[in-house]
């Protein structure tokens, strides 16, 4: 028998009421905004389409590789130690995502995980052999159609004995290869039938060789999975040292988006019935063949203010535009579709750094109200000053 359910019971631990954990801490950089998205699990509801992408992939896993060979988990608690999220996976102490930019810190040894990886030593210990996690990633991130803060990601390992490729008569790192591509480019048909897929190389500090998959949708080529062969040193650390592994992230929204149409990621946390009723758990066809694709409704009109300000005298790189977006999400959640630069210029004589950025609002269920958006604006306008110590112009 395998020596895991698909359900592992004893990692499906209830999660810690989370109020106990997140506190005032100075190194805390989660606002109420990210903390209130914790809950919403969206990667376990059936009908949603995250959902529905997730239970197809388990499908096609189910079918390449034996009912249940792959052990399912979709409720690692998302809030783990800075350990496990970097050091675990081999990410260098001065590693840029390791930065209160880039990742959000619940405590300074605790952090929000930005990558499922975080996962893959400890399932390994574990026991855990062949498996797929699926869960809400958080990264500090600009605004736009395609980048929220919040996002899923589904991790997959799989580790080899070395009779697997003795018996083959191949080299190990060779073997795990060509699995692994085989492996991602069916899945790729599986969901989308007969796309255009290409490999690039990539780097990724837990694995060599790595690689990133693209596919070519709408005239341009997107990028939705890393993966490679596992660093020997995670197997080692596991007590493997005489095993080889692949291992994959690949994202969900990406998928999702191509897959169903999906024009703007914040639409995933949507409860608009115009948005939910359209999917349906089971309503995936292999190949997406004659599969409903999401039917837009309107979208309410926009809203863009600008605002122009000069970077901090004393120290202007510590404006950043991922602390800009942060500001702007916790006056505005998710009212707020992009915030870009415009304009920047440098005024020599008084030795100061001017930006404008285009904040955009719109809701995906109501019309704003002028009051409403000046209301936000303002507020923006403040913590603006307040937090990033910029001055308004
Ligand atoms: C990673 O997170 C690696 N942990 C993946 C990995 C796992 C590599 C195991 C090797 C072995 P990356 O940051 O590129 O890599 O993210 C993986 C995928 O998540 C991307 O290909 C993309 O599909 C998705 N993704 C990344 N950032 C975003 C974002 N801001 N919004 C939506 N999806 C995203
Ligand atoms: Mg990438």
């Amino acid at each position: 028998p395998a020596p895991f359910s698909r359900r592992h019971p004893h990692l499906s631990l209830p999660r810690p009421n989370t109020t106990d954990v997140i506190t005032g801490d100075a190194d805390n950089n989660v606002t109420d905004h990210i903390f209130e998205k914790m809950g919403y699990a969206l990667h376990k509801r059936p009908d949603h389409p995250l959902g529905i992408i997730k239970a197809v992939i388990g499908d096609y896993f189910d079918e390449k590789f034996g009912k249940g060979e792959f052990a399912t988990f979709d409720d690692m608690y998302p809030i783990v130690t800075a350990h496990a999220n970097f050091d675990s996976v081999l990410v260098p102490p001065d590693h840029v995502s390791r930065s209160a930019n880039d990742t959000y810190y619940v405590n300074k040894d605790t952090v929000l995980r930005c990558h499922t990886s975080a996962h893959q030593a400890e399932m390994l210990k574990d026991g855990a052999r062949k498996f797929l996690v699926t869960g809400d990633v958080y990264r500090r991130d600009s605004i736009d159609a395609t980048h929220f803060p919040v996002f899923h990601q589904m991790e997959g390992v799989r580790v080899f004995e070395p009779k697997e490729w003795e018996d083959a008569g191949v080299d190990a790192v060779d073997l795990a290869s060509a699995e692994l591509k085989e492996t991602l480019e069916g899945l790729a048909t599986h969901l989308f039938g007969d796309v255009e897929t290409r490999w690039v190389d990539a780097y990724f500090p837990f694995t060599e060789p790595s690689y990133e998959l693209e596919i070519f949708f709408k005239g341009e080529w997107l990028e939705v999975l890393g993966c490679g062969v596992m660093e020997m040193k995670i197997l080692e650390d596991a007590g493997l040292g005489d095993k080889r592994a692949w291992a994959f992230g690949l994202g969900l929204e990406r998928l999702a988006m191509v897959l169903f149409d999906v024009p703007d990621i914040r639409l995933f946390w949507s409860d608009d019935k115009r948005f939910t009723k359209q999917f349906k758990e089971g309503m995936f066809r292999a190949g997406g063949v004659g599969m409903q694709k999401f039917k837009p409704y309107s979208k309410y009109p926009p809203c863009l203010k600008d605002v122009s300000f000069w970077l901090p005298k004393e120290n202007p790189e510590s404006f950043t535009e991922n602390n800009l977006c942060e500001v702007v999400r916790d006056v505005a959640g998710s009212l707020v579709e992009e915030v870009k630069l415009i304009d920047e210029f440098e005024n020599k004589k008084k030795g100061l750094t001017s930006n404008c950025f285009r904040i955009t609002y719109r809701s995906m269920e109501r019309s704003l109200t002028d009051e409403e958006i000046n209301a936000l604006q303002d507020k923006v306008r403040e913590d603006m000053v307040a937090k990033l110590g910029v001055e308004l112009r």
